[in-house]
């Protein structure tokens, strides 16, 4: 029992420490090219022993007990890791508590080790192998519900990741037996052990399960998702297409007070392209074929607090359809210099934003500037574009202009200045159909 808490406890530590190797900055280094020939309809290659015809009616309960407590399942610590050896077929599974970390070894080629538990409520499930680290060694994940009337195993779930990279899978999952299996697929260590954990969320997304390349939410245009880290594991993946090079503006957005999130981005061979932290946007230019996004929390989690991911088409050109200003100064006009919006005090400009290929740049920071001419002094407001690309700033505060021009309207003097302003997104300077304004200063009444 001590051991199982030493080993439990020195997790937890590493994990905290950044030295358990689900944390990016090892993960980094530990995704290898992965072969992706296995696609999501098609069973990774892995036969269950004959005795899969399980004969369980002494190990568990009967089925109309399933519902009283995990406490009639067996339990035995792993303080002799002995104890876990024969469990190399699921009729002899051992059984494991969620919420706990455990260890194993595989001491044969092509071996396996499996384990059972029992929930007594729906929930969503994770599965976490720490796998060996050792190119030679590849190990997989395989989770099951049993089914109590057929005492088959069914609905399987799976993680298949090559060598040193840690295995994990997730299900929402009824009330019931689950099996967990731990196969080789290229050799063992019989003397380094796998470490695995299983954890209930009550709380989770509606993404969910998504948390392997192979579960990966497809998407294949612009997208915006609000989702959750619902447990310490927990990882959202998403497979987004792209069917003809483009530049994307990529932003993550997570609210949750003290966590830590972030999203890697991957190619279709799992090799890391880019990493990009939380309340950030960036501009991507990525050419044609399949990416896989990754977010999970590098520190601490909140199941409650969205965060959001959008990858949006990145603005080139804005249209303004509208600047309004104070009364009597607001509108469409001229002074003799070509048509203009006048402004005084204030503005709120109103537009619409697009990607080089014309379409909407939806989800992408905007910001909206204009120099006065007395010091030069410049005003600024950043907005992020709706769905369709519009988009709404206001600047309000404007100090008030020199008056470098002057107008006769034959009943007073206006004085004013000719200002630009200029719309950027990510510090890309964009095209607008409006670069000036007419800065209104004072009049003086003169009818002639
Ligand atoms: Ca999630
Ligand atoms: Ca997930």
């Amino acid at each position: 029992m001590f051991r199982r808490l030493l080993l439990a406890v020195s997790l937890l530590v590493s994990a905290v420490f950044g030295g358990f190797s689900f944390t990016p900055s090892a993960n980094a280094q530990a995704i290898p090219e992965v072969s992706l020939t296995t696609s999501s309809s098609e069973l990774p290659s892995f036969d269950i022993p004959e005795s899969s015809k399980l004969d369980l009616t002494a190990a568990l309960p009967a089925p109309s007990d399933i519902s009283s407590s995990a406490q009639s399942l067996q339990q035995r610590s792993l303080d002799s890791v002995t104890q876990a050896v024969y469990n190399t077929d699921p009729g002899n599974a051992y059984t494991i508590n969620t919420g706990q970390v455990y260890f194993d070894y595989i001491d044969q080629a092509g071996g396996q080790k499996w384990f059972n538990f029992q929930t007594t409520t729906p929930t969503k499930l994770t599965a976490f192998l720490q796998t060996v680290q050792s190119a030679s060694v590849d190990y997989d994940l395989h989770l099951f519900r049993l089914d109590l009337d057929t005492l088959q195993l069914v609905e399987e779930y799976y993680s298949v990741y090559g060598p040193q990279m840690d295995e994990q899978v997730s299900r929402i999952a009824p009330a019931g037996i689950y099996y967990l299996a731990v196969n080789t697929v290229a050799g063992f260590d019989a003397s380094n052990p796998f470490y695995f954990t299983v954890v209930q969320s009550s709380v989770y997304d509606s993404a969910e399960p998504d948390d392997n390349y192979v579960y990966a939410k497809a998407k294949t245009s612009a997208f915006t998702v609000s989702q959750t880290i619902d447990n310490a594991f927990d990882e959202d993946w998403i497979k987004f297409t792209v069917s003809t090079a483009k530049q994307y503006t990529i932003s993550f957005n997570n609210p949750a007070a003290s966590t830590t999130y972030q999203v890697n981005i991957y190619n279709q061979n799992l090799n890391q392209l880019a990493t990009i932290n939380q309340n950030t946007s960036g501009t991507y230019n990525m050419s044609a074929g399949t990416y896989y996004f990754r977010v999970l929390s590098t520190s601490s989690f909140n199941a409650s607090q969205p965060y959001t991911f959008s990858v949006s088409n990145a603005a080139a050109a804005v249209t303004v359809s509208s600047i309004t200003s104070d009364p009597n100064v607001s509108g469409y006009m001229t002074y003799g210099y070509g048509n203009k919006y006048r402004i005084q005090n204030y503005i709120t400009v109103t537009g619409s934003a697009r990607d080089s290929s014309g379409a909407a740049a939806a989800n992408v920071p905007i910001t909206v500037s204009i120099r006065t001419v007395l010091n030069n002094l410049v005003y600024s407001a950043t907005t992020t574009t709706n769905s369709s690309g519009g988009f709404t700033a206001s600047i309000s505060s404007i100090q008030p202009g020199v008056g470098l021009y002057g107008y006769d309207n034959w009943v007073s003097y206006h004085y004013f200045d000719i200002i630009p302003i200029q719309f950027s997104s990510n510090n890309a300077v964009l095209t607008s159909n409006e670069n000036t304004l007419y800065h209104f200063a004072y009049q003086i009444y003169q009818p002639h």
